[in-house]
């Protein structure tokens, strides 16, 4: 079953309103509020669509995140039923320090249709499209994964490009790409779009790499999912209590392998919109009592891929 297209333009209004939220809070050195704003923003927003809709990936659980906590219902409850993943600001750093790349995120698809990720990291890799199918595995170490797609890309891996989230638990990746002489595009944050960069070949990424959280992973999946591109996961539990967590939600085997296909199920709408200038929507211009943005909009079924530029009332 697929999800109408003619509420594509509900969602982009929610990451647009969200974005907005955050906007206010550019340069101002106060992620938290700019959290809270597109939190309030985009719940504000969902509210006022005809749906069923459910956060299955949200803030946190219900004691900790007073809004769009997991399970939390959103829309006006008359219409279709939807899981829906938010992150309302992913890259609440960048907002604060008004660096590139902060956007506003969200995916809906038909109930039951998104993998429940618990709030943990997930490894995560990603390749683009027009490759052969199941051509890299997180089974693989580095040097196969990237021996696989150079040859697949008939190209040597001193030609390839992968992005990394530059953090001291990627060290012994970043240790193999380097002895490869595999070019390494570092990011401080955003994965989302780390992952994403893959899909564009103005991106220059080969293949992105290494372990993020899990809600972003799946947001990123269901992206990948409208784009061809290929993804797999798998969660990674520090302690007990994650691995709790986790089974609560409904995962059994804990050791699983994610595909695109096993976190996003069916048709998806994914839609991102720019906080700042980032590297496929610029950020949110105020003007007066409007502001203007753009938004990244992907329907898996209309096969519509779309970048939506608006002005908007405050
Ligand atoms: C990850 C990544 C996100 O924050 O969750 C990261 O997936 C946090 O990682 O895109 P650390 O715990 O290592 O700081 C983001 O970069 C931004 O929300």
């Amino acid at each position: 079953m697929i999800i109408n297209k003619k509420l594509i333009y509900s969602f982009v209004r929610t990451t647009e309103r969200a974005a907005y939220g955050a906007s206010i809070f550019k340069g101002k050195n106060d992620k938290i509020a700019a959290d809270q704003a597109a939190v309030d923003e985009m719940r504000s927003e969902l509210n006022t669509i005809n749906m069923r809709g459910k956060i299955v990936i949200g803030e946190g659980e219900l004691d900790e995140a007073p809004m769009l906590y997991i399970n939390e219902e959103v829309g006006t409850k008359n219409g279709e039923e939807f899981d829906i993943a938010v992150d309302p600001l992913e890259g609440t750093n960048f907002t604060a320090k008004n660096l590139p790349n902060a956007l506003s995120v969200l995916a809906v698809a038909r109930r039951g249709n998104l993998l429940h990720a618990p709030d943990i990291y997930m490894e995560k890799i990603a390749i683009g499209y027009g490759l052969p199918e199941n051509l890299i595995d997180l089974d693989f170490d580095v040097k196969k994964n990237i021996e696989l797609l150079s040859k697949a890309k008939n190209t040597k891996p001193e030609k390839l490009t992968v992005c990394v989230l530059n953090r001291p638990r990627h060290n012994s990746i970043v240790k193999s790409l380097n002895s490869m002489g595999v070019k390494i595009n570092f990011i401080t944050d955003g994965d989302v779009s780390g992952v994403m960069s893959v899909a564009y070949s103005k991106s220059n990424i080969d293949m992105y790499i290494g372990i993020g959280g899990a809600p972003e992973g799946v947001l990123a999946a269901a992206a990948l999912s409208c784009m061809d591109c290929q993804m797999q996961t798998r969660l990674v539990f520090q302690n007990v209590d994650e691995e709790n967590r986790s089974k609560e939600l409904g995962i059994k085997n804990l050791k699983q392998k994610y595909n695109i296909d096993d976190m996003v199920k069916g048709d998806v709408i994914f839609c991102a919109t720019g906080v700042t200038d980032g590297d496929f929507v610029k950020g949110i211009v105020d003007i007066k009592d409007s502001f203007k943005s753009e938004t990244l909009v992907l329907h898996k079924s209309s096969k519509t891929n779309k970048i939506i530029k608006n002005q908007t009332k405050k």
